[in-house]
């Protein structure tokens, strides 16, 4: 048959196929598909933006021609050059001026001329050098400037040019010709070397001065992922000469031995005078370095789309999204870069730009130690990644691509380097459920538009994320990925690193990102201040024998350029911002806050002789006078050559006055990276990222999220199933339409090869399909595919009914134990919810989990299912000696036994008075307010226009100064149904004395009004109708959109992106266990202390036995009794009992699996908090790791994220916690907690704004400190284990094949923790930046398995430890020594020639400093005791004096090598309320958690083998469904069911009233 004929059969073969599938498919009536409607620009884009605009390919072409005809010189197509030629390096646009372009955006000016900035190298010159040109006027030049001595202050030295991409063809030409052939029985018989077997990774910088062009070429089996597959040989090539032919080798370095050249190498081997260390020759996709996936694809993973469409408009390089509005362009050089970005139409930011990504490596093999990449000289930009549909970025984010000209005289195409979509982050961005006074829910969930490109350069890929969110912050994130570059390894190999293969070291390196941030905040002049926090020592103006430390604010302006120049391991304040001119509607001079997150390594020592070419990471944050002439921190001549760097940014900050100038922040963020098993065959993103946040700060009146078309509000008198009350409630009629997916279409290779005919043909056949399919959808319109279909996973783990070991009590087993006790104790027992201080009653009942010996006998060892018990608590009242009890009860479901267990656990009987305070106490202490407000009627109606009836109080804690002490602060505020009155005081502040048992001895003992204080009403009113008093008239707010109220400003819009499960969840739970991908997890709640998981497993290996939530504090500062004197611990509220029910669509995705929950306290009945736990699987839309490849081959690989989340979300009174535990496919935990709701405030007054911000117009938003405490008991290969730190340190030696020169090198220091005191971190402490819990057992690479802990926090100061209730909230305190990184311990070196040894690790010699304070700690490693169960207890609230637990006593200097450990970390932050802060605070910025990462735990990284992975060639088609799953998804795309939306949230609220309502 012929050919063709065959074809045309094929064809309509296919297409007939189709048809009938189509048909097939469609049968039956389902939603239609999504409707785009694409959104109206808020700011209607004119191309003004284009003034920023990359060039185009025809400006770029134009510019060539132009610089041809001009120059008078012959000019050589880069591509082909020769050193000895001249050429066109580069063409990029040249910005016209910051001033031309206000003036032409903001002032009317005409359009700035467009310019291009050319680099030419002028090889065939007498003087051979580097010259810039500006040319212009675009698009038909006329004119060129020669603008380099104006800039680099003279001509740039030719040996500075960057290696043109033909210079490292002929390099690779000079090996295979000149090097190569030199030793040819050696490359023959060691190498196996055939001519292509062997790939080659430039090292740079290349010598050790100025002039040097020397470079080590690092030598690698050229397999898919060779990065990892180093073979021993290492050469170094002089490539100064602008002779090719000259080129010479000047030192070879094989196995641990330099040689003068491969001649003398191959004399060395002929004369068998070498240790040869032959290396097994890796198949072609590499082996262990391959990405290929290891399992087939399973079920489809979730995915997001958008219901409407798009939300945001694309045009050219500006994008719009909600009141957001940018342009953006691609740097050649820099990367991305971002301009004129605008928020509801006023400048913020005039550039957002990365300016360089630094490595600096350590080794003991010469490439790797001499390197210090400098990734702008390479090209951020040149090397952006085509981008990979559904893995790079969501598969309906919209892409854009980018044009160039480097290297070559073409113009080159880069498709799909941009990306922009808009992404529902699955968490509220901000959230209120009020039970208090009236019932309302109100939130917005956090979708953020994200502008990505990723970069690869060589081996590493960073992804750059731009993120605006919808509250005016802005985020910048770098997070690294790809293959990490290696070394042979040999000798003291693991000084500089760990081993990962067999021949392969992955060395020790940093990464650091310097980014230019031109903030024009309310305006281009700027001031650069400073918050803090600092205690003060206060008296008690109500008790002035009582001294109170209190936060206070600390403020300063940072007028010069050398005090705006924080150094990486310096203090940062905690808030610094940008400060305007203006200020806002509170007096507050308006800003935008810098928050910087990075964990950077040390750059290098300042007395390197290259430091100055990389000074900008010197400092975290630097802030300059903008100058045109300092345009960027580095040059693209620095990397060849630093020792005279073109471009010194140190020279930029000379002490000039910057206040009230237009200020440029220059920010680094890093991370220290040593490289483990788990780094093979990729770097996962998990935990390598970091950034900076900018966040308004006072900019606005109050949070610019509240008009947002997503707001979200309802009260129980409304119908909030209505869709017209609650546009969630829209979801299922709005978005449950079939998602348009586009065909998947790869363009990544295709710049780099020839496409062959088979591809052609199969293209065409895709084509041709996608027309029939297009077609069918057409004539099938309202008759779509169907709803998705579950498909409901096979547990990985069966589930066995063990993990209810660690379940809580249910209703039944609840009511048991109440019936046991009531029946069983011999004194009468009042119902909690009516009693009285005076009664006996039952405070609460939980499971009282078994100890783990027992527990882990039964799991692992076959014993017996421990016996069920419970823990009641019992408040005896009416007992001679009242006091609280705690009975273990047992065994359920039918309790025969109880045991008092109060004396054992706490040394003896808990006094009655540390008994947290009740419901029903609240309750009478309100009636008790009320009678008494009744004494001053006329002041009331005066000042606050009420009679007293229509106020709320807000309990304060702890309550007093002493132990016995029972006297609260309550604050009072104006209550409007449906809003937070937390932030509505009147100034009235009244001091409760309710320690008497008998409710009717109670009395307000201290009244505060606006400053002053009083005995009581009485007297507070005889002073005001005297006229003695200064009253402040605060109207009683009316309407719902009273400050604080929640109520959206703006109709709903369009329906924001969603995530689905095409055929359903992919993890399953079975009772209090949840399984999904390897992970297995049993889950609880204690009504005290909220959140806990237990036995967690991945891949059947326990790695925690419990981790669990402990206490959250928060320390207010104020000028008012009740802020001053507040030290919230929820836990003796109860985290869990108040975490409520979930919204679905806010609080989690719509689709996520909700989950009851029971406890009993202070009732005598079960009480459900429905749906109050989530669990889902949350598409992160990013890549967990990816690599693309056009190095010697070409192919791409990449894994989409995806995580496990199980969240609860906790109200204690005005703030909403949500915690988050989160399983990643890599074998990570992540626990993080996000602070919503409202902040508490006090009435302004005075000095107020010492101690916060003024928020309205007589509120101070009082600043406070957020703590939360972690339990994380590891149990890493067993109960056994210990702890590791590593940290990196620098070593100077002499170069050992140049030995008059020296370097700096990295090196990783190893010490082992040995005692509890030296694994007890303050909290102002660094943590070595890798700590690990190691097991027993190596991996196969000798190395300890461990899992690492990462914390990322930034808590201040808990309270001083001279203060009396320091105990009971310091969990810990630091009485002797302390081990810390980089404490002065000399290296012991190994020589070269040393066998290998084993891992060196140093022990921690002892005290290194004893701070005069104690601190708590941010992280305290101890001895596992069944008796030290919590770090905290529910009785130091009310009794912080005498700490019923003192986490300190924990802390004793037990060893703690080869124990069963806990690790107790603490994660916090201060925060300052600000306007953005009203109605809620949002979760953006105010997050803070840690990772529990493997570190050499496994052999590689586990997501290998997820079922997830994508892996394409340009031998395997990118675009065919059978080998790129992704390629399948326009075909399984079905239409999402939304359940109905429902919310009991309200009707379970028959609770004790919690406290506040009055
Ligand atoms: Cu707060």
């Amino acid at each position: 048959m012929h050919m063709k004929t065959a074809l045309v059969l094929l064809v309509l073969a296919f297409a007939t196929i189709f048809a009938l599938v189509c048909v097939l498919l469609t049968r039956g009536r389902a939603p239609g598909t999504c409707q785009h409607q694409p959104p109206e620009p808020e700011v209607p884009e004119d191309g003004r933006s284009l003034v920023f605009a990359d060039l185009t390919p025809e400006e770029l072409a134009q510019v060539v021609r132009y610089l041809q005809g001009s120059l008078g010189v012959p000019l050589v197509d880069a591509s082909r050059a020769k050193p000895s030629d001249n050429c066109i390096a580069s063409v990029d646009v040249q910005l016209p001026a910051k001033a031309e372009v206000l003036r032409f955006l903001d002032g009317g000016g005409a359009r700035p001329p467009r310019e291009a900035l050319a680099v030419l190298y002028f090889g065939d010159q007498a003087d051979p050098n580097v010259t810039e040109y500006v040319v212009g006027p675009l698009p038909v030049p006329t004119y060129h400037r020669d603008v380099t001595v104006q800039k680099y202050g003279g001509k740039v030295p030719y040996h500075r040019r960057p290696t043109l991409a033909v210079e490292y063809q002929q390099i690779a030409g000079f090996f295979k010709s000149r090097v190569f052939p030199a030793a040819p029985s050696f490359m023959r018989q060691v190498m196996e070397y055939d001519g292509t077997s062997l790939a080659a990774v430039t090292a740079a910088p290349r010598g050790f001065q100025s002039g040097d062009r020397a470079t080590w070429y690092v030598l690698f089996q050229n397999v898919s992922g060779f990065f990892l597959h180093p073979v021993g040989l290492e050469v170094l090539v002089d490539h100064g000469s602008l002779d090719i032919g000259q080129w010479a080798v000047s030192r070879v370095f094989y196995n641990g031995q330099y040689y003068r050249d491969m001649a003398q190498l191959e004399s060395a081997y002929v004369q068998g005078r070498i240790s040869v260390e032959k290396v097994r020759k890796a198949p072609p996709d590499g082996d262990f370095s391959s990405m290929r996936p290891r399992a087939p694809w399973a079920a489809m993973f979730p995915l997001q789309y958008e219901p409407q469409g798009p939300r945001y408009s694309l045009r050219k390089n500006h994008v719009a999204f909600q009141a957001w509005s940018f342009a953006f362009g691609m740097s050649v050089k820099t990367g991305l870069q971002l301009f004129d970005i605008r928020y509801k139409g006023e400048r913020v930011v005039y550039e957002l730009s990365v300016q360089e990504a630094l490595s600096v490596y350590g080794s003991n093999c010469p490439g790797g130690m001499s390197t210090r990449y400098m990734d702008g000289s390479f090209g951020i930009g040149r090397y952006s990644s085509p981008l990979v549909r559904g893995v790079d970025c969501p598969y309906l984010a919209s892409y854009v691509d980018v044009h160039y000209l480097a290297h070559s005289q073409d113009i080159r195409t880069i498709k799909n380097a941009l990306c922009v979509f808009e992404q529902n982050l699955g968490s509220p961005l901000r959230r209120h459920f009020s039970n208090l006074q009236s019932l309302y829910y109100g939130g917005l969930v956090n979708s953020a538009l994200v502008l990505r490109s990723i970069t690869t350069v060589g081996n590493y890929d960073y992804v750059w994320d731009f993120i605006f969110y919808q509250n005016g912050a802005i985020e910048a994130k770098v997070q690294a990925t790809g293959y990490t570059s290696s070394s042979f390894f040999h000798g003291d190999g693991l000084w500089y690193g760990n081993r990962v293969g067999e021949h392969t070291l992955g060395t020790i390196h940093t990464h650091s990102v310097n980014y230019k941030v031109d903030l024009d905040v309310g305006g281009v002049k700027n001031s650069l201040v400073a918050h803090d926090m600092a205690f003060e020592m206060a008296r008690a103006p109500w008790n002035p024998e009582q001294q109170i430390e209190r936060p206070r604010l600390t403020k300063r302006v940072l007028d010069t350029e050398d005090q705006a120049a924080f150094r990486l391991q310096s203090k940062i304040p905690r808030y610094i911002y940008f400060a305007a001119n203006s200020k806002n509607k509170w007096g507050h001079q308006r800003g935008y806050r810098i928050q910087i997150v990075s964990f950077a390594g040390d750059h290098v020592p300042e007395a390197s002789s290259m430091e100055r070419a990389i000074s900008w990471a010197r400092y975290k944050l630097a802030v300059t006078r903008r100058k045109e002439e300092e345009p960027t921190s580095t040059s693209i001549y620095n990397q060849n050559d630093p020792w005279t760097p073109t471009v010194a940014f140190a020279d930029f900050i000379d002490n000039e006055t910057i206040t009230n100038e237009d200020l440029v922040a220059w920010i680094t963020a890093g991370f220290l990276h040593i490289p483990h098993s788990e780094d093979i065959p990729n770097t996962a993103t998990v935990g390598n990222s970091v950034g900076f946040l900018l966040r308004p700060y006072n900019y606005y009146d109050l949070d610019p999220s509240i008009y947002s078309h997503d707001g979200i509000f309802f009260t129980s008198e409304q119908d909030f199933t209505a869709c017209e009350v609650n546009p969630i409630a829209c979801l299922p009629k709005t978005a449950s339409c079939l998602p348009n997916f586009p065909p998947f279409t790869y363009d990544g290779f295709k710049n780099t090869t020839a496409m062959n005919v088979k591809t052609a043909l199969i293209l065409l056949l895709l084509a041709l399909a996608t027309i029939f399919a297009l077609v069918c959808v057409l004539l099938t319109r309202g008759r779509a595919p169907g709803t998705c279909q579950h498909q409901p996973p096979e547990p990985e783990v069966p589930e066995d009914g063990r993990s209810l070991v660690f379940a809580d009590l249910t209703p039944e087993e609840l009511a048991q134990v109440v019936r046991y006790l009531q029946g069983s104790l011999g004194v009468p027992l009042v119902d909690a919810s009516r009693a009285k201080p005076s009664d006996n009653c039952i405070a609460s009942v939980d499971v009282q989990l078994p100890a783990k010996a027992e527990v882990l006998r039964f799991l692992d060892g076959g014993g017996a299912r421990p016996p069920r018990e419970a823990l009641a608590v019992l408040y005896f009242g009416d007992q001679a000696d009242p006091n609280v009890t705690e009975y273990v009860v047992g065994p359920l479901p039918v309790p025969t036994y109880h045991r008092d267990v109060t004396v054992q656990k706490y040394g003896g009987k808990v006094p009655y008075h540390r008994r947290p305070v009740t419901g029903v106490e609240y309750v009478a202490i309100s009636a008790l307010i009320q009678h008494e407000l009744r004494k001053a009627p006329r002041f009331l109606a005066v000042c606050c226009a009420s009679d007293g009836t229509d106020l709320a109080v807000l309990t304060t804690a702890p309550r007093g100064f002493k132990s016995g002490d029972r006297s609260s602060w309550f604050v009072l505020f104006h209550a409007v149904v449906g809003t937070g009155y937390y932030v509505l005081p009147i100034g009235l502040e009244v001091l409760v004395e309710h320690g008497e048992l008998d409710i009717s001895l109670w009395y307000l003992s201290q009244v505060f009004y606006n400053g002053r204080y009083f005995s009581s009403m009485a007297e507070l009113e005889g002073t005001f109708v005297a006229g003695l008093l200064e009253v402040i008239q605060v109207e009683k707010p009316q309407d719902a959109t009273v400050m604080g109220s929640m109520r959206p400003r703006r109709p709903p819009g369009a329906p924001g992106p969603l995530q689905y499960e095409p055929q359903g969840p992919r993890y399953s739970i079975r009772d209090n266990h949840v399984t999904f991908q390897g992970w297995s997890i049993a889950f609880g709640m204690n009504p005290n202390t909220g959140p806990r998981l237990f036995d967690i497993r991945y891949r059947r290996e326990r790695i925690i036995y419990e981790l669990s939530l402990q206490e959250a504090l928060a320390l207010y500062g104020s000028n008012c009794p009740g802020g001053m004197s507040t030290r919230y611990l929820d836990g003796s509220f109860g985290i869990g009992r108040f975490a409520y029910e979930l919204v679905r669509g806010v609080d989690c995705p719509y689709t996520a699996t909700y989950v009851d929950r029971h406890y009993l306290a202070e009732s005598d009945v079960p009480r459900t908090n429905q749906n109050s736990l989530c669990i889902f699987e949350h598409d992160a839309a990013l890549p967990l790791r990816r690599h693309f490849s056009d190095m010697q081959s070409l192919y791409y690989g990449g894994l989409r994220k995806s995580v496990l989340v199980i969240r609860a979300v906790s109200t204690l009174i005005n703030y909403d916690y949500v915690w988050d535990f989160m399983f990643h496919s890599n074998g990570a935990v992540e626990v993080r907690v996000h602070a919503t709701g409202y902040i508490s405030s006090s009435f302004f007054h005075g000095e107020g704004t010492n101690y916060g911000n003024k928020v309205g117009p007589h509120t101070l938003g009082t600043m406070h400190l957020h703590h939360i405490h972690y339990k994380v008991d590891l149990d890493i290969d067993g109960q056994l284990n210990s702890l590791e730190a590593q940290d990196m340190g620098y070593e100077k030696l002499k170069a050992p094949w140049s030995l008059q020169n020296s370097l700096e090198r990295p090196f990783l220091r190893r010490d082992r923790l040995e005692r509890e005191n030296e694994a007890a971190f303050p909290l102002d402490a660094p943590l070595p930046r890798y700590l690990s819990f190691t097991g027993p057992k190596p991996n196969r690479w000798g190395h300890a398995r461990s899992y690492r802990l990462q914390v990322v926090s930034s808590p201040g100061k808990h309270l001083p430890n001279s203060s009396p209730m320091e105990r009971a909230v310091s969990w810990g305190r630091r009485s002797t020594e302390l081990c810390l990184p980089g404490a002065a311990k000399p290296p012991r070196r190994w020589g070269c020639s040393q066998p290998r040894g084993p891992i060196p690790v140093w022990r921690c010699l002892g005290a290194r400093m004893s701070p005069p304070f104690s601190h708590r700690y941010k992280l305290a490693v101890t001895r596992r005791k069944e008796e030290e169960p919590t770090s905290t207890s529910v009785y130091n609230q009310n009794d912080p004096w005498t700490p019923t637990v003192a986490f300190a006593d924990f802390i004793d200097n037990e060893t703690i090598t080869n124990e069963d450990l806990v690790a107790w970390i603490s994660v916090g932050f201060l925060h300052v309320p600000h306007a953005e802060d009203i109605p809620n605070t949002v979760t953006v910025g105010n997050s803070v958690g840690f990772f529990l990462r493997p570190y050499n735990y496994f052999d590689e990284d586990p997501s290998v083998d997820s079922p997830d992975s994508t892996y394409f060639s340009s031998e395997r088609e990118a675009e065919a469904c059978g080998t790129n799953p992704l390629a399948c998804l326009p075909a399984a795309a079905c239409a999402p069911h939304l359940p109905p939306f429902r919310y009991g949230g309200f009707l379970n609220i028959s609770l004790p009233p919690p406290p506040g309502r009055l």
